[in-house]
């Protein structure tokens, strides 16, 4: 029997359950020193000076150092890098200017946390202050003060999409449905914060780093880059990472930092961020805006789409750079048939905590725009919603089908599963909404067509990632017949180990309890050029990983053959070992195999002693995953609380290697999606951040997540080699759309919600605009 498709159960979950995680927090190394740093309490400011001397001289305190202590680094490094995009030169620490609360400009080592934190209180900074860049509509204005004066505005890049013939679209066309569309900043929030933990190794000349991470690679790439130290001197380890969400897919300043102090001081050293430090030290998600036209024709059919997207990509474009607006401008037109548009992409600097990956990327941003707008059209033309989407969906027949800003919809029944997904919901018995004077329920729906198994290294080179969107996997069975499989992903709780021992298991027709996974270290583990992320893992890894099973057990079966003393044409692989066709008493086991292949005093023509192998997998083209979210919402109309009473989640994952991971991965997604929709949101106040703790910044509690059914479809891409799209992400792309679509249909014909998250005090605000009409 097939282990794909198995709900094997998660090897690490006992463990995490039992509080035997052992994340970077728990590392204790013998003289280990602890860093703290000091950080911006302003927005915007020029930096003068910064004294040092009180918090120098306070016992336990081993080192001070200010961004003048580390002037020879080469700048932080970005992930993407666009043809023309601006780069901000910034480093570690800063230097002459302080450019958003929490940018840190200094660093202690004290022996303990408390001293360290002491010192980091008693550094003074002095300053003045500058005008401040509050938001993007300040950034873009066009006397705005330039955030880097090597800059000749605040934009970062602007890429364009153009096809088809636009204005002839939006000329001839029965409704245009215009607006503008606004996703909120929200704070990743991982379980387990930021971290970094690192030690000179014996020989003087290299380190050793334990990071809560998903790129260790990168990271040390950045490393090297920054300190000037060679890769090889500088080994990165991820322990268990208590979820990372694409938070933890840059290279920050605070690794580069110790690295650089643990070759200074010769002793281990610790930085663990603070929940409050959270808020403003790590990337920020999200914090986009989608002006957005579509042009209908009376059946509801679409003739062009015109988009303006600005990402607010906070005072530096490192991390991530301009990728999250990138991708909202490449997935704007989603499952639809459209092939007339005109998308701009900015991404613009302001005096905000960087912005970077978050699970989603750029996605939500752009079907939240689309599918509203669909939603209005649909009021507008007399259309029911889904008639509308039907309308304009891409049939299976058209695949592959390139859309116009370059991605390919490789596969799926994408009408099918909506019909599935509203059936389920019982749709046509849940439409119109019903109302009393207090309360009204509403339902919506959103479809969505998500990129995955990021990677063609061809993508990565237009984009500007300084890789290929390959995967490497190596494999090697011991001489006890256990199998280990290096991987290059990280796991960071999305079970991708669990994932990989399947694919591995599945291949070699051995038991689960045969395999092992090795991950996150760049010495033991494999080499994977981009991280974690993307959505990857399955599809990518997954790829390699069955692709270097394959070919160790090719040498399995010639070794089998060796043994059995047969010709090569006349054995074949059977689970758990080698018989001649035809004749299954002339049989040799795995176990058996894997001795002989390591004592070796005769070796098969060709083949070397041992059993190892790898292979590299760069898929042809991203996989497609697409999805429909219904909704049922209740609006208290007096408060203009909102709450979803049901979600019924359709999706196509392609091949499912593991069942129950996959509906984890959606609902935990569809759940941080729901604190997106309704109430997550860094607050500001001209650039002042309001939102440091979880008291202020709502979190979704699991009384908030409703009840969820899912559908699943399962149409294999034909860009992995076992057919896998990715899944980690899919949970939190339709689901804003669609509550807010609900909650429209709740409210009537109220002003159109365009604004997350949808608060009670902008639920009010569209009702009484119906009031007035
Ligand atoms: N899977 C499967 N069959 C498929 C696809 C996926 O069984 N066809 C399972 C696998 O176990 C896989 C998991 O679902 O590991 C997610 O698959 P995939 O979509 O390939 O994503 P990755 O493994 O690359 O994980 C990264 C992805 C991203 S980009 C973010 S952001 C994210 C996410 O996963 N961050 C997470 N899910 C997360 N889940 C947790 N708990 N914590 C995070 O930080
Ligand atoms: S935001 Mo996920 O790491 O691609």
């Amino acid at each position: 029997m097939s282990v794909i498709g198995q709900s094997v159960r998660r090897a690490a979950l006992d463990r995490f359950a039992a509080g035997r995680g052992r994340y970077v927090g728990d590392i204790d190394l013998p003289g280990m020193a602890t860093v703290a740093f000091a950080r911006s309490p302003v927005a915007h400011a020029e930096l003068l000076g910064v004294d040092t001397e009180a918090a120098r001289a306070m016992p336990g305190v081993l080192a001070v150092i200010t961004g003048d202590d580390i002037a020879s680094f080469a700048p932080q490094p970005s992930l993407w890098n666009l043809p023309g995009q601006n780069h901000s030169g910034l480093k570690a620490l800063a230097t002459d200017r302080l450019r958003y609360v929490g940018q840190p400009f200094a660093a202690v080592v004290a022996v303990d946390r408390r001293t360290a934190e002491a010192a980091v209180r008693a550094i003074v900074p002095q300053y003045r202050a500058l005008p401040i860049i509050a938001d993007m509509d300040a950034a873009l204005r066009n006397d705005a003060p330039c955030l880097y004066d090597h800059w000749s505005d605040n934009i970062v890049a602007r890429p364009r999409w153009q096809a088809g013939d636009i204005a002839a679209a939006f000329d001839g066309a029965a409704l245009v449905v215009s607006d503008r569309f606004t996703t909120q900043r929200v704070h990743p929030c991982s379980l387990e914060p930021r971290g970094v933990v690192v030690a000179p190794d014996l020989d003087g000349e290299s380190i050793t780093v334990w990071l809560s991470t998903q790129s260790i690679h990168q990271v040390r790439a950045g490393i090297s880059e920054c300190l000037g130290l060679p890769e090889h001197r500088i080994r990165v380890i991820a322990p268990d990472v208590g979820g990372s969400f694409g938070m933890k897919a840059c290279i920050y300043g605070e690794e580069v930092v110790l690295a650089f102090l643990t070759h200074r001081i010769g002793r281990p050293l610790r930085w663990i961020e603070t929940r409050a430090e959270a808020f403003v030290a790590s990337t920020h998600g999200r914090d986009e805006r989608v002006d957005l036209a579509v042009a209908f024709d009376a059946d509801g059919r679409i003739r062009g789409l015109r988009s303006t997207i600005v990402l607010d990509k906070g005072a530096d474009p490192y991390a991530t750079s301009m990728g999250t607006a990138w991708i909202t401008g490449a997935v704007m037109t989603g499952p639809y048939r459209i092939d007339t548009i005109d998308i701009e992409a900015l991404a613009v600097v302001t005096n905000k905590t960087p912005t970077g990956a978050y699970r989603g990327f750029g996605q939500p941003e752009a079907n939240f725009a689309l599918e509203r707008a669909l939603d209005i059209a649909a009021q507008r033309l007399g259309l029911d919603p889904a008639d509308l989407r039907r309308r304009n969906l891409v049939a299976p027949s058209e695949m592959p089908y390139p859309t116009p800003t370059g991605i390919v919809l490789d596969s799926g029944r994408y009408a099918d599963l909506l019909d599935a997904t509203l059936e389920r919901f019982g749709y046509d018995d849940a439409r119109p909404a019903q109302s009393s004077s207090r309360r009204r329920t509403g339902v919506g729906i959103a479809c969505y067509a998500e990129t995955t198994n990021f990677g063609p290294s061809p993508l990565c080179k237009l984009i500007g990632v300084d890789s290929g969107g390959f995967d490497i996997t190596s494999i090697r069975m011991e001489p006890s017949g256990h199998v280990r499989v290096f991987v290059g992903q990280t796991p960071m709780g999305q079970g991708i180990e669990t994932a990989l021992m399947q694919v591995a298991a599945d291949e070699l027709g051995l038991p689960i309890e045969d395999i092992s996974i090795v991950h996150g270290d760049t010495v033991s583990s494999a080499y994977t050029a981009y991280a974690s992320g993307g959505s990857r893992g399955a599809g990518v890894a997954g790829g390699s990983t069955a692709l270097a099973a394959r070919r160790l057990r090719e040498r399995i079966l010639r070794w089998g053959a060796h043994l059995l003393d047969a010709p090569l044409e006349s054995v074949r692989f059977v689970q758990g070992g080698v018989e001649v066709v035809d004749m299954p008493t002339r049989r040799t086991g795995i176990a058996e195999i894997a001795v002989a292949a390591y004592k070796a005093f005769s070796t098969p023509e060709g083949l070397e002693p041992g059993l190892e192998d790898r292979a590299a997998y760069d898929p042809p083209a991203l996989a497609i995953a697409y999805g429909c979210v219904a909704a049922e919402v209740a609006v208290d109309l007096d408060t203009g609380k909102v709450t979803v009473e049901r979600i019924v989640f359709g999706h196509d994952c392609g091949v499912q290697i593991n069942p129950a991971i996959v509906e984890g991965q959606v609902i935990g997604g569809l759940a941080q999606a729901l604190g997106a929709t309704l109430f997550e949101e860094m607050r500001y106040d001209d650039a002042r951040p309001l939102t440091l703790s979880l008291q202020d910044y709502l979190l979704p509690l699991a009384s908030d997540v409703p009840h969820v059914e899912l559908v699943h479809f399962e149409t294999p891409t034909p860009f992995s080699p076992i057919g896998a799209k990715g899944v980690g992400e899919s949970g939190t792309i339709g689901v804003p759309a669609a509550i807010a679509n609900a909650v429209q249909n709740a409210l009537g014909t109220a002003s159109p919600l365009v604004t997350l998250p949808l608060t009670g005090e902008r639920v009010l605000a569209s009702l009484s605009s119906e009031a007035k009409a």
